[in-house]
């Protein structure tokens, strides 16, 4: 198998973990998939591990392999970014205490704060900092607008985007089935704002991990729907 060890790892994980489910699930989208990834059920302290542990790999790989990609802060959105960040910035300094070691984390509150220190950024502040923010699933990419409207505000400078799962799929849309090519959301944010969207995890890369084990009827129903709904890019 040519997919690199933490990802094999991290995708053993998932599966053990139920976090990535093969059956018939509807999607917010109404779309029915073969397949569903639920980031809620990494609360378990060896599964948080595992997933701080592979957002750190694809920030750190990533970084290697484009030496301008520089970042100072990992924003974990409201609220399931939060655990998400912070312990991903923590397996960054585990990776490379050197390189990733003074490398900070924040998030947003959802109601501001008009006490105290004040404002609803929590961590480290925004301003003047480059961004990466640290997302599960990335489908219709409302929320993730609403991530990047808040970095914008609060002065900062969007450099990346980090997600768990990439379904490589196109945009919902009323004419869904019609068999037109479409961007995914991911794909429009990429070119929108010119920014490297990362994904630990990828349809192609579950496809490829589901060969290796040989069960058949999943990986047929998951290719069909791949080539269904997949992007334009
Ligand atoms: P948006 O990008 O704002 O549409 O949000 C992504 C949402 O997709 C998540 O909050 C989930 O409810 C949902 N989702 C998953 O978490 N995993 C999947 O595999 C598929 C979906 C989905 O419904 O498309």
């Amino acid at each position: 198998m040519s997919l690199p060890e933490y990802k094999q790892a991290f995708l053993k994980d998932c599966v053990e973990a139920g976090a990535l489910k093969f059956g018939t699930f509807t999607l917010k989208s109404k779309r029915i998939s073969p397949y569903f990834f639920n980031a809620g059920l990494f609360h378990r302290a060896d599964l948080l591990r595992s997933i701080s542990s592979a957002y750190a790999h694809t920030l750190a790989s990533h970084s290697n392999s484009d030496p301008s990609f520089q970042f100072d802060v990992l924003f974990g959105p409201a609220y399931k970014g939060i655990p998400l960040a912070a312990a991903a910035v923590d397996k960054l300094a585990d990776l490379d205490i050197s390189k990733f070691g003074k490398k900070s984390y924040s998030f947003n509150r959802k109601e501001a704060k008009d006490h105290g220190e004040g404002g609803n950024i929590v961590g480290a502040s925004l301003k003047g900092q480059k961004i990466v923010i640290v997302d599960d699933v990335i489908t219709a990419g409302t929320a993730i607008r609403e991530a990047i409207d808040i970095i914008k505000r609060e002065g900062g400078e969007l450099v990346g985007i980090i997600v768990a799962f990439d379904r490589l799929e196109k945009t919902p849309s009323a004419t869904d089935d019609d068999g037109q090519p479409r961007p995914s959301a991911i794909g429009e944010v990429r070119k929108q704002y010119g920014i490297p969207v990362l994904a630990i995890l990828t349809l192609d890369d579950v496809v490829e991990y589901l060969r290796g084990l040989g069960s058949a009827e999943d990986l047929k129903r998951l290719d069909e729907y791949r080539e269904k709904y997949r992007a334009s890019d």
